[in-house]
């Protein structure tokens, strides 16, 4: 017993050691964690195949052809970190591919390098079944995704909705495969319970069904968004405000929200250009092109520009270049 104590003793000595001695270490290394995440999926890779008869990850002990042999990778850089993502397209989709700014509707199955099973989705179609690739938690309350599905995901082509009325959803030709994720992309040196630190991830991914985001809500889909078409929404910027334009909700910051915009009220604001210049309402800070600024048309002072009509021909100031 005594002994025993003793041991006990020196443990939580050595445990309150090695606690202080963490402080005063360098911070956690990245780029050393990917290429031990790497190293463990390259192995992976060569060791286990897909039996799609028992639906299952197994390891190649009879000659399978290993996922090696057919996987692609894709460099990402995410922090001055350099990973790699690997995918594997096995049946690819016939419907919409999505970008990293859309809603995805997925099936999907997590596993560990190990083969324990994290959790998975299939076949349910509720509101949180969907994921928005780029979700901003600023503006939005749907589910982001991490990274290496930002990344992965767009790889896929979802399939087509061949629900028939009053019958359950059902979804066809879609995209299948799977994605190898290292830890950097998934949930990293923190882990996610049940998800230990640093665990590089397996996802088997059928993409059912996607559609464009729009997270403004302004009906201007964030691909939309992209005025530089840079494929990169954030730098895009019209009115300099310091918000950029897909969670911008008056992109020209002439005082007109962008969906009021839409002068012919077809729920598109891109096709509306009252000054015919070339230039969207949306995106000119003068709409009816008659030299005085939008945000100035505001004659009885309100605030809003869309009860100004000084004429009374039903056409409010700012779009009426005679007012
Ligand atoms: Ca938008
Ligand atoms: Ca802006
Ligand atoms: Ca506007
Ligand atoms: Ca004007």
């Amino acid at each position: 017993m005594k002994i025993k104590n003793i041991v006990l003793i020196v443990s939580l000595a050595i445990l309150t050691f090695s606690c202080k001695k963490d402080k005063t270490t360098s911070p956690f290394d990245y780029a050393k964690q990917a290429l031990i995440d790497d190293d463990s999926l390259v192995n992976y890779l060569d060791t286990h195949y897909y039996n799609a008869t028992l639906d299952s990850i197994k390891k190649v002990d009879n000659g399978q052809t290993p996922f090696s042999a057919n996987v692609q990778v894709e460099t990402v850089v995410e922090n001055d970190v350099t990973y790699k993502l690997y995918y594997i397209i096995s049946e690819q989709g016939v419907g919409y591919q999505p970008t990293k700014y859309d809603k995805v509707l997925p099936n999907y199955r997590l596993e560990a390098l190990d083969g324990e099973v994290y959790g998975s989705q299939e076949n349910v179609f509720t509101v949180s079944s969907w994921y928005n690739l780029s979700s901003n938690p600023l503006i939005s309350q749907d589910n982001g995704a991490i990274a290496g599905w930002i990344h992965g995901i767009p790889k896929f082509k979802a399939g087509i909705n061949a629900s028939m009325p009053n019958q359950p959803l059902v979804f066809e030709n879609y995209g299948k495969g799977f994605l190898f994720i290292p830890s950097g992309l998934a949930y990293g040196v923190n882990g996610k319970f049940p998800i230990p630190p640093n665990a590089p991830l397996i996802f088997k991914i059928e993409l059912l069904y996607a559609i464009e985001g729009d997270f403004d809500n302004d009906n201007v889909v964030s691909n939309d968004e992209d005025i530089d078409g840079d494929g990169d929404v954030t730098n895009d910027d019209t009115d300099e405000d310091g918000t950029p334009n897909y969670i911008d909700v008056d992109d020209d910051g002439d005082g007109v929200l962008t969906k009021d915009e839409d002068v012919n009220e077809d729920d598109n604001p891109m096709n509306d250009d009252t000054d015919g210049d070339g230039t969207p309402n949306y995106l000119d800070n003068d709409d009816d092109g008659d030299g005085i600024l939008t945000i100035d048309e505001d004659a009885n002072n309100d605030g809003n520009l869309l009860n100004d009509d000084s004429d009374g021909d039903n056409i409010p100031n700012y779009l009426d270049a005679d007012s």
